[in-house]
């Protein structure tokens, strides 16, 4: 250890920033040592070692335009260093009070920079990935943040699961050895601190993973980049409705009809343009209208699947022109990124939005596992045009964090568990928004099929809304 690293140690025990004892903890358990360093803004030179220390310990490969501080305490230390680096800082605002004007984050940025994360203390890592999720959700990229002291609790581990290097200057065995070797603290502490390590070797991963559900519809429409998103969390708050209707009808004249009928339900309707016999051109300004009066947003369906050029015009042209009348559209990644940039070269002038296939709902179907992680990465990549993904159970990826900016939409919903005999497999509202993570039910044939469509959509906005309650309030 350098010698400037434990005369580092030994003032911040100095300072009474590290603590020995039996100290119960926010988990309930308890710990050994208790470490406090909302104290070092009154020691300005330490202070400005910390920060100096901080980004001299970074391996040189890493590149970064900007720091954010994770708040409160690591706040002071990240404006050291931008002041000393003369590198641009951004904040991070812990609470969004009024979702109408602020901002989650504050400062000045261009999507695709890099922004290094500065904190004091990491045990899981939650605090990071909270500071994470609003920086990667305006664009910016996340791939390393330094720390002072790492509790050795798990939360390196969590951090690299969710892309996210954590460099650490001080590891808390090493602070400890430092503190024994130089007679500050017992054997027996030390000896005692190993022991707690290893019985608390990793913090609940669970309670990480699950910090994104903190974001209510209201605020993750904030974070939206894709106009449309953001619109169809507006809708979904104002209406108080997750439920999109998927208009599998036997006509236009049929659909236009359902749709007049359900619209004050729903906050999307799912179109096949191409099962309608009798389609116009005037389809599309025909559901428009009723779209405006009911304020839901049209999404067609098509699952795009070819290649970016093929694309373009299979959006824009043919009979069809969804790119004139859908707002949202969606794809398969099959054929990789390009499927995005093709549709966004269209889509993203108009202010429309794309969902993409990351899961199915049909039996025996590949977009799983490594598949639904590539899926996850495309959008992240392009998260000015992908609003969300088509999800059957996005609770159980193992990519780790999602935007909380993506809206996940879910088919095979029908009030019982269950399934049709071409592979269609149905779960329940309650389970597929509180269970399996997602944000709206489609239900088709269980709404169409209904004596009164209209009542039984409506039964199904209130078990789909009563599930997003329910899980806000966990
Ligand atoms: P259902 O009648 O609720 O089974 O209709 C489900 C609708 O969702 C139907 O229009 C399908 O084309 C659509 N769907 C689906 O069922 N499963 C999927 O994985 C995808 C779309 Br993608």
């Amino acid at each position: 250890m350098l010698p400037a690293m434990e005369s580092l140690i030994l003032e911040l025990h100095e300072i009474g920033a590290v603590k020995f004892g039996n100290f119960k903890l926010k988990s309930g358990i308890y710990s050994p040592v208790y470490i406090d360093l909302r104290l070092i803004v009154s020691y300005p030179s330490l202070l400005s070692q910390i920060s100096h220390t901080l980004i001299s310990s970074l391996p040189p490969s890493t590149s970064f335009d900007l720091v954010c501080g994770v708040p409160y305490t690591a706040l002071p230390i990240a404006t050291v260093v931008s002041v000393s680096t003369n590198i641009p800082m951004l904040m991070r605002r812990k609470e969004i009070k009024d979702y109408g004007t602020s901002k989650a984050i504050e400062g000045v940025f261009q999507k695709d920079q890099t922004c290094l994360i500065i904190e004091d203390l990491v045990t899981s890592g939650g605090s990071v990935l909270e500071t994470a999720a609003p920086l990667r959700a305006v664009g910016l990229r996340v791939s390393d943040a330094v720390v002072l002291i790492d509790r050795q609790q798990g939360g390196r581990e969590n951090l690299e699961e969710n892309g996210i290097r954590l460099h650490s200057m001080i590891r808390l065995t090493d602070m400890v050895r430092v503190l024994r070797e130089k007679g500050k603290i017992e054997e027996g502490v030390e000896a005692s601190l190993i022991r707690f390590l290893e019985e608390n070797r990793r913090v609940s991963v669970e309670k990480v993973k699950g910090e994104d559900r903190v974001f209510g519809f209201k605020e993750r429409s904030e974070l939206c980049r894709n106009p449309m998103g953001k619109k169809l969390f507006e809708v979904m708050v104002k209406k108080e409705t997750n439920l999109c209707l998927a208009a599998d009808v036997g006509t236009a004249a049929e659909l236009l009809d359902i749709a007049d009928k359900v619209g004050p339900e729903i906050c999307m309707l799912k179109t096949h343009v191409d099962i309608l016999p009798d389609f116009t051109s005037d389809f599309g300004s025909k559901l428009r209208a009723i779209a405006d009066k009911h304020k839901f947003l049209i999404f067609e369906d098509r699952k795009f699947a070819d290649i970016g050029n093929t694309v373009t015009m299979q959006y824009e042209g043919g009979v069809f022109k969804i790119l004139e009348w859908a707002d949202i559209i969606n794809a398969h990644i099959i054929s990789g990124p390009g499927i995005v940039d093709g549709l966004k070269l269209k889509g993203l002038p108009r202010g429309k939005g794309l969902l993409l296939l990351a899961e199915m709902s049909s039996a025996g179907n590949l977009a799983t596992g490594d598949y639904t992680a590539a899926a996850v990465k495309i959008a992240e990549a392009h998260s000015d045009f992908v609003m969300g993904f088509i999800s059957v159970n996005p609770a159980s990826w193992k990519c780790g964090y999602v935007y909380p900016s993506m809206i996940h939409a879910t088919p095979g919903v029908q009030m019982v568990k269950g399934g049709d005999a071409l592979g269609q497999q149905y779960n329940t509202p309650h389970s597929v928004i509180t269970e399996r993570g997602s944000d709206i039910i489609i239900v088709g044939r269980g709404i169409i099929k209904a004596e009164n469509p209209a009542e039984t959509a409506h039964e199904y906005r209130l078990e789909g809304w009563k599930a997003y309650l329910e899980k806000c309030s966990q």
